[in-house]
């Protein structure tokens, strides 16, 4: 499970297109979003790189931890 932390992340439809990205390099990815917090955790067995490359695509910049 990984933490990302998506600070432009601001409202429903950047949610969307986050999670949109995140299905695209995993599709089996399980995310889960908080839009208070900016942050988004992934349950998946990609590297947590392409994840975050996919959502910089998006148009996020964005970084992550494992937890
Ligand atoms: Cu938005």
């Amino acid at each position: 499970m990984y933490e990302f932390d998506i600070p432009n992340m601001t409202c429903g439809h950047c949610k969307g297109t986050v999670e949109k990205a995140v299905k695209t390099a995993d599709p089996k990815a399980i995310t889960t979003v908080n839009l208070a917090s900016r942050k988004a955790t992934v349950e998946t067995a990609v590297d947590p790189a392409v994840i975050a490359h996919a959502i910089e695509d998006a148009g996020y910049p964005v970084s992550y931890t494992e937890r």
